[in-house]
């Protein structure tokens, strides 16, 4: 029995990789009577003889949407030339991340046709790590490759919408000849149905492009845990113990940190919005509704 990683999925082969190489597997039966399904990113134990996946080894994360496993760090992309990025879906993005444990990662696009410099700066300053390239003219890419290498074995996974580059900066990091454009568009929503994914190689590690979307739905997510909405934005944390009340929401109450700081502008209006907005989302979510 050998141990590997998936890192490519159609609709009944998954490919598992290890040191000694590739092999096409099929999952062994058992799978289908237990309903396991195997994911992109999951580490499984398999007979390389017989091409049969036999086991997967317990996950550290699963998302949705990519349906990846094991993920280490959410590369949210963005881009101020239009399409522009909608604040309140990098945002969310962001929230994200932090909800599931990942290292965020905003990567700015297109800085030849618009200048993202002074956003990056913002996000740094809020505790999200940021910076500038352009998949056209190459500009950052090293600096992008460097940061996306230096997780010995880890995953990242492209997020962000459609059309801000994310299978364009896969071509440009060198990792494969990605479909960019209107016609990505099409194939990808194809993709996001069929459930097709593939990791590439990246340093040590491994990254997956995922299609665009339009909109957040954190329920979708499985991000539903109102109570841990404010540790997601980063910039808050040092300001909610200053809150006149213990059970304060952060949203309009009286006597808010958080509140006070986006009126004297520390805290940017957008971020707290976007927080309200998924504030609303999940506040009526109950546990019992997730069963
Ligand atoms: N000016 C400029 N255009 C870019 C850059 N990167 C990508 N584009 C263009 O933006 C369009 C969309 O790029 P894609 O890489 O397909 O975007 P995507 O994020 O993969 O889109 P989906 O797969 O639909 O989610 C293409 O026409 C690219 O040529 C860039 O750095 N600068
Ligand atoms: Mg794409
Ligand atoms: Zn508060």
């Amino acid at each position: 029995m050998a141990v590997g990683t998936i890192v490519k999925t159609s609709s009944t082969i998954y490919e598992v990789e290890n040191k000694d190489g590739r092999v096409a597997c099929r999952p062994c039966g058992r799978f289908r009577v237990e309903r396991i399904h195997p994911l992109a990113g999951d580490r499984v134990e398999f007979d390389p003889k017989e091409a049969v996946i036999t086991e997967i080894l317990p996950r550290k994360n699963r998302l949705v949407r990519p349906p990846v496993a094991n993920v280490d760090r959410l590369v949210i992309v963005a881009s101020l030339a239009p399409p522009r990025t909608a604040d309140i879906l990098l945002d969310s993005l962001t929230a994200f991340a932090f909800y599931k444990g990942l290292e965020p990662l905003l990567v700015i696009n297109k800085t030849d046709a618009c200048n993202g410099s002074e956003l990056a700066k913002a996000y740094c300053e809020a505790g999200i790590p940021s910076i500038t390239v352009s998949a056209r003219t190459g500009e950052g890419i090293e600096q992008l490759k460097c940061i996306l290498s230096s997780r010995e074995g880890g995953l990242s996974v492209l997020s962000g919408s459609s059309g801000v580059g994310k299978s364009s900066l896969i071509n440009a990091l060198g990792l494969a000849n990605a479909v960019t454009g209107e016609l990505s568009e099409r194939i990808g929503r194809g993709k996001q149905t069929t459930r097709h994914i593939e990791l590439m190689k990246l340093g040590g590690g491994y990254i997956a492009d995922t299609p665009g979307y339009s909109s957040f739905d954190p329920i979708e997510m499985e991000m539903t845990d109102v109570g841990r909405l404010s540790d997601c934005f980063p910039e808050f944390s040092e300001l909610i113990g200053s809150c006149r009340y213990g059970d304060c929401t952060h949203v309009s109450d009286e006597g808010c940190a958080v509140v006070d700081a986006v009126r004297s502008g520390r805290i940017a209006q957008s971020r707290h919005h976007c927080y309200c907005e998924l504030y609303k989302k999940l506040k009526p979510i109950k546990e019992w509704m997730l069963k």
